[in-house]
C-alpha cells in the first residue's frame, strides 16, 4: 500500500534532482579532511551559524552528544526540559558516553523559563554536581514543533554566560523555526556555544546533520566522532544531500507548516480528540483521544492507509513533510472524520 506517512519527517525520501546532486558530488576521504563536498558543506554551516568551525556527522543523535561531551566533564551536570530528546531518546547517551547527570526541568509545553531553569542550578558545594550545560530544543519535538521564543533564550543565554554554564541548542528542527519566524539561524545561534542541526528531517536528506561551535569545540568533538566511529570516509555524496537540501528545501517548510495547521484545526473540531491548534507552530500535531486505544487508533488508522506514531506517554503525533501533499493531508483529515 502507499501510505500516507505521518510517523516522522525523516521518512522522506531523497527526490530525483537530490539524487542526481548526489551522484555528480566530488569526494575524498573525509577521515583525511579530503572530501571537497563535506568541506564545502562545513564552511557553508559556518556562515550560517556563524560559529568558526562544523563538523559533518551521521545523526542529529551523534551532534548532540559529540555536543554533551565536548562541553563537560565526567560528573558535571546538564540542564535540560523533562521532554527533550537528549534526554528521552537518545539511549542515556549522556550517562554512557559524558558519565553526566541530567537534570531535567519541566517546561511549559516544551519551553523552559529562566526562573524556572534558576532553582536547578546548584551552587559551589564540593559535594554538588557542577552545572555545566545547559541544553534547549528548538523546535521542541515533543511538545509538538513548538518555537522556543527569542526573548526566553536570550535572558537564558543571558544568564549562563554570566555563571560560566555552557549552552547547547538541538536545532534539530531550527529552519522550521527559522522559516516560521524569520529570526535567521544565525541569530539564533548567537545566543549559544553549540547548535545542532539536522539534515534529514524536513529539508529531505536522506542523511546527516552537522554541529557549530568555536575552532576548539569542534576539534574536541571531531576527536570523539572518530572515536565513537562516526568517521566517514567518502561521505561528499551524503554531503550532497545536504547541500541540495539547504540550497532548495528551507522556503518550502512553510508548507508543511500549513498542512499541520490544517490538519491540526480539521482534527480539533471532532468531540473525542484533544489538541491544542494554538500550538501547532510548525510541523508537528502532537493528539490524544478519548475513544481508542493508542495502539488501537495507530492500527485503525493503517488499515486506510495512514501511518501516525506515538508522541509520548499519552499522545500520538503526526508530522508534516515535503512526502505528503495538500491532498493527502485532506484524505488523512477525511478519515479522521470517519473513526471519529
Ligand atoms: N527525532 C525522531 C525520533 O528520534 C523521535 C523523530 O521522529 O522526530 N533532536 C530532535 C529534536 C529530534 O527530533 C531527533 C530525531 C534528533 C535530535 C535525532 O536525530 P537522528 O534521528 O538523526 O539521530
Amino acid at each position: 500500500m502507499n501510505y500516507i506517512d505521518l510517523r516522522s519527517d525523516t521518512v522522506t525520501r531523497p527526490t530525483p534532482a537530490m539524487r542526481e546532486a548526489m551522484m555528480k558530488a566530488e569526494v575524498g576521504d573525509d577521515v583525511f579532511g579530503e572530501d571537497p563536498t563535506v568541506n564545502k558543506l562545513q564552511e557553508k554551516c559556518a556562515e550560517i551559524s556563524g560559529k568558526e568551525k562544523t563538523l559533518y556527522v551521521p545523526s542529529g543523535c551523534m551532534a548532540n552528544q559529540l555536543a554533551v561531551k565536548s562541553h563537560t566533564q565526567q560528573g558535571d551536570e546538564v540542564i535540560c526540559e523533562s521532554e527533550c530528546h537528549i534526554f528521552n531518546y537518545e539511549t542515556a547517551a549522556p550517562a554512557v558516553i559524558s558519565n553526566v547527570q541530567m537534570m531535567t526541568v519541566k517546561g511549559e509545553n516544551g519551553v523552559m523559563q529562566l526562573d524556572e531553569i534558576k532553582k536547578f542550578v546548584r551552587t559551589k558545594e564540593y559535594y554538588f554536581p557542577r552545572t555545566r550545560l545547559i541544553c534547549l530544543e528548538n523546535t521542541h519535538n515533543r511538545a509538538g514543533g513548538v518555537i522556543q521564543p527569542i526573548e526566553v533564550i536570550k535572558e537564558i543565554s543571558e544568564f549562563a554566560r554570566k555563571n560560566d554554564i555552557r549552552m547547547h541548542m538541538d536545532g534539530a528542527r531550527i529552519y522550521n523555526a527559522s522559516v516560521e519566524t524569520g529570526i535567521s539561524v544565525k541569530e539564533y545561534a548567537s545566543y549559544f556555544d553549540s547548535i545542532s542541526f539536522c539534515f534529514s528531517k524536513g529539508l529531505g536528506a536522506p542523511v546527516g546533520s552537522i554541529l557549530c561551535g568555536t575552532e576548539e569545540f569542534i576539534s574536541i568533538a571531531h576527536r570523539w566522532r572518530k572515536i565513537i566511529g562516526g568517521g566517514m570516509r567518502q561521505a561528499g555524496i551524503l554531503a550532497a544531500a545536504a547541500l541540495y537540501a539547504i540550497e532548495n528545501n528551507v522556503g518550502r517548510l512553510k508548507e508543511d507548516h500549513n498542512k499541520a495547521k490544517y490538519f491540526a484545526k480539521e482534527i480539533s473540531r471532532l468531540k473525542e480528540i484533544e489538541v491544542n491548534s494554538d500550538l501547532v507552530h510548525t510541523n508537528i500535531v502532537i493528539f490524544s483521544n478519548s475513544k481508542y486505544s493508542k495502539q488501537e487508533l495507530i492500527s485503525k488508522l493503517k488499515e486506510k492507509g495512514v501511518l501516525i506514531s506515538a508522541g509520548s506517554f499519552e499522545n500520538l503525533r503526526a508530522v508534516f513533510h515535503l512526502d505528503v501533499s495538500m491532498e493527502e493531508t485532506e484524505k488523512a483529515v477525511k478519515l479522521f472524520n470517519e473513526l471519529f
